[in-house]
This record gives C-alpha cells, sequence and structure tokens, in this order.
C-alpha cells in the first residue's frame, strides 16, 4: 500500500490468531492453566457480581485428579442421582456413536455429535427444574435425553420419515419440543441467545417463577445476538442463564478468533456487570454446581449468570467435517480435563457406590436401548426409501392461511409430480 508519507511512523499491522497445534505437529498443553480441584471460592448467591469477578479467569473445578469429590462447589449429590447422571451422559455417548454410523450408512443426510461435552447439557439440565425452559443450541442433545424424551422421536426427526413430529421440515437433529421445554434448534448462531432473554423477561413480568436457560459455542459469542442478549438481559435482570461452551473450535477455526488470546469468555460477563464463572466442563459436578447456583440466583431476582464451560470438542464438527485437515490428530487425547464420563465414572467408583461390572452392564444396557429406538424409527421410514412426509404436506404449517402464491406452487408440484410418474406418497394415504 502507498499513499502515506510518514515514515517515521511505524507501520500499522494486524495480528492474525494462529493455532497452537496443525496436522502432525506434537501437542503439549502445558500451558493450559488448571487450578486445583476445590480451590475456587463459593460466593453466596445474593453477592453482588463485581465481588467475584475473580471466578471468570480460573475454573470452578470440584472433582479431584483420584476421582474426589471436593471444596465448597461440591453439590452433595446422592448416589443414585450421580448414576443417573452416568446414565443420561452414556446414553447421549451412545446415542452419538449410533447415528454417526447411520448417517456414515446413509440414513440420514447429517448428524452432530457432542463427545467429550456429555457433562454439559446433562448436568446443567438435572440442576434445572423440569419446567423451566431451554434455549439450546444444535450440540445439546443432552437436554432432551435427561428429560427422558423418547430416543424414537429424535430418531425420526434424524430421518426426517414419516414419523417425524417436525414433518422434515428442519434439518437433522434440529429438534423442538414445546412439552419437554426445548425451544427448536436454528442452524442461525446465537439466535437463541436473545430468544432465551425475552422469553425470560417475558416470565418475569407475567409473575411465574420459571427461568431459562441458553447455551451456544464460543465461536458464536462473536455474533451481535449474543451482545445485544447480554444487555437485554443486565439492564432488567432478566432470569436467564447464559451458557458458553469453550470446546476450543467452531469448525476449523481455532477459539482465538472469537477472542481468546486476549480473555477468556466468561470474561465477557464482566463487562456488562452480571455474574461470570468460568467451570471445568468435563466435571461434571462443577457444571451441576455451577448451573445450581446461577438457577437460584436467577430465581431470586438477583438476575444473569454467564457460565463457560471450558472443555474440548474431541471429535469433528459433524459428519461434514474433517478435522485432520486442521488440528493435531492428538489433541484430544492430550486434553488436559480428561473425559467426563471416565471422571465420574471414577468418582462413583471412588465412593464405594460403582464398579467395572456395573459400568460394562450399564453400556450394554444403553447401547440396547438406542438399537431397539434405532429399530423402531427405520421402520417408519430412512433417507431416499420412500417413507417421508407426504409430498403435498410440504407448504404446510408456515401459514395459518396459505397465501395464494403458495398455494400455486403446491399446484404446481403436484402436477410436475403427477406427470413425471413417479411413485410418491399423498397426504391422504397416511
Ligand atoms: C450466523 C451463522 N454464521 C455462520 C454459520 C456457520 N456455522 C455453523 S456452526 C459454526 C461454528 C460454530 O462454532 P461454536 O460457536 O464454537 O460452536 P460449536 O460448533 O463448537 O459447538 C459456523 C461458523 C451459521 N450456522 N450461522
Ligand atoms: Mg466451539
Amino acid at each position: 500500500m502507498t499513499g502515506d508519507s510518514r515514515t517515521n511512523l511505524p507501520r500499522l499491522a494486524l495480528h492474525v490468531p494462529e493455532p497452537k497445534f496443525r496436522p502432525g505437529d506434537a501437542v503439549d498443553f502445558a500451558d493450559v492453566a488448571v487450578p486445583p480441584a476445590g480451590a475456587q471460592p463459593r460466593p453466596d448467591t445474593a453477592a453482588a457480581p463485581d465481588s467475584f469477578h475473580d471466578l471468570s479467569y480460573t475454573l470452578v473445578r470440584v472433582l479431584d485428579e483420584q476421582g474426589q469429590a471436593v471444596g465448597p462447589w461440591n453439590p452433595r449429590l446422592d448416589p443414585d442421582m450421580l448414576r443417573r447422571m452416568l446414565l443420561k451422559m452414556a446414553t447421549v455417548r451412545a446415542f452419538d456413536e449410533r447415528m454417526f454410523r447411520a448417517q456414515r450408512q446413509g440414513k440420514t443426510s447429517f448428524y452432530m455429535k457432542c463427545t467429550g461435552e456429555e457433562a454439559i447439557a446433562v448436568a446443567g439440565t438435572m440442576a434445572l427444574d423440569r419446567d423451566d425452559m431451554t434455549f439450546p443450541s444444535y450440540r445439546q442433545q443432552g437436554i432432551l435425553i435427561t428429560r427422558d424424551y423418547p430416543l424414537i422421536e429424535m430418531m425420526n426427526q434424524i430421518y426426517s420419515n414419516s414419523g417425524d413430529k417436525l414433518q422434515g421440515k428442519q434439518l437433522p437433529i434440529m429438534y423442538s419440543s414445546k412439552d419437554f421445554g426445548f425451544f427448536s434448534i436454528s442452524g442461525n448462531l446465537t439466535t437463541q441467545y436473545p430468544q432465551a432473554v425475552g422469553w425470560a423477561m417475558a416470565s418475569a413480568s407475567k409473575g411465574d417463577t420459571r427461568i431459562a436457560a441458553t447455551w451456544c459455542g464460543e465461536g458464536s459469542t462473536a455474533e451481535g445476538d449474543f451482545h445485544s442478549a447480554l444487555t437485554f438481559a443486565t439492564v432488567y435482570r432478566a432470569p436467564v442463564i447464559f451458557n458458553v461452551v469453550n470446546n476450543q473450535w467452531a469448525i476449523s477455526s481455532f477459539s482465538g478468533f472469537a477472542g481468546a488470546e486476549a480473555t477468556t469468555f466468561a470474561a465477557r460477563a464482566i463487562g456488562y456487570g452480571i455474574a461470570g464463572l468460568r467451570v471445568d466442563g468435563n466435571d461434571a459436578l462443577a457444571v451441576y454446581a455451577a448451573t445450581a447456583w446461577a438457577a437460584e440466583r436467577a430465581r431470586t431476582n438477583q438476575g444473569p449468570t454467564l457460565i463457560e464451560h471450558f472443555t474440548y470438542r474431541a471429535e469433528g464438527h459433524s459428519t461434514s467435517d474433517d478435522p485432520s485437515q486442521y488440528r493435531s490428530a492428538g489433541e484430544p487425547t492430550a486434553w488436559p480435563l480428561g473425559d467426563p464420563i471416565a471422571r465420574l465414572k471414577a468418582h462413583l467408583v471412588n465412593i464405594g457406590e460403582w464398579d467395572d461390572e456395573r459400568h460394562a452392564a450399564m453400556d450394554r444396557e444403553v447401547a440396547e436401548a438406542v438399537r431397539t429406538a434405532q429399530k423402531a424409527a427405520e421402520a417408519n421410514g430412512i433417507l431416499g426409501h420412500g417413507l417421508h412426509q407426504p409430498l403435498d404436506t410440504l407448504f404446510d404449517g408456515v401459514f395459518e392461511h396459505m397465501p395464494w402464491h403458495l398455494r400455486e406452487q403446491q399446484a404446481q408440484m403436484m402436477a410436475e409430480e403427477e406427470a413425471s410418474g413417479r411413485p410418491w406418497a399423498r397426504k391422504e394415504g397416511h
């Protein structure tokens, strides 16, 4: 570039973030600060947000390296609840494995796993009330599974088959269930944030007691919606929990492109004057305790909390992704916070409430439950095998009264299908 004659000044330059490790590099996460479990103070739920800024720069941790639950954040859950938490996390993982394979077998066009992040949705949901409203991203299938949503319904949606309650109108995995307090997933990143705040504000303005919780990835915090949501929430002290799932990657962009080199994602809370916590996202008990604390604040009109869950996306972004093209294969195993299922299992073993045989039996049980649901869902159809939603329903459910131009398009589509001689299922046929 020419045009500037002031040669006595330094030339301006941009900083372009670069991830530490690329394919083929040896991985060393020694510079990831992992404070000891139990070392972080737990403020009173009525404490002012500016009295615990340090909690946005550390990691709230409960489970130590020996599998003991330690410190003031220990939620002291009874063993039945811990076993239920483990079962739900194992179910999420088994479901993910099965549906990933189904995509590779051509039974669906798309799937997204949450491997390594199971604790965040499962423990977070267990710390909420059943009638609290959730506004998830696409990686919180653990919410539905924890609330006992039928696996077959999730699979019907993934297969867009004749049993799909969303009539094949959503991308696979973009579930929606009002009855289970699970807001429709949107592919447009972070739209759920202002929607959660709006819902929470409505709940408060009606004098209701239910709160909202929402989740987005660390990459999604770069969206404008994230910031306008936080502004509304702090101004009106909306009863909402903001979860930022920092799994280090946004498809092939590392967290540095969303600002991770400069500060933590939890510290975003400080600028807005809301409560911030940074939590070990692979520690189910820390996730539970942080969510319960934030829920208590919301329920007692102390306002919103932003929780950064520090974790690692152990597998690809989706079935359309190949992480070996942009990151080192050594990262998932070198990640210093371990595997959330293995850590909760070690804790249950440590307190004498679990063992390898029971764990193996549980794995068999969840695999069987997933297999049974899959068989039943596949009887309703898989991709390309005809048992899809009747074609003439394609235009339904958008407007209460279908406008003339859609009626015209629908009629044209049906006429073309009729003329083509292709077999297709009419609405009446079902
Ligand atoms: C508004 C918008 N921009 C871009 C995309 C494409 N996109 C889909 S997922 C994704 C990465 C999001 O990463 P992150 O927020 O970290 O969530 P993660 O996938 O890691 O859970 C991108 C860029 C989109 N869906 N919507
Ligand atoms: Mg991410």
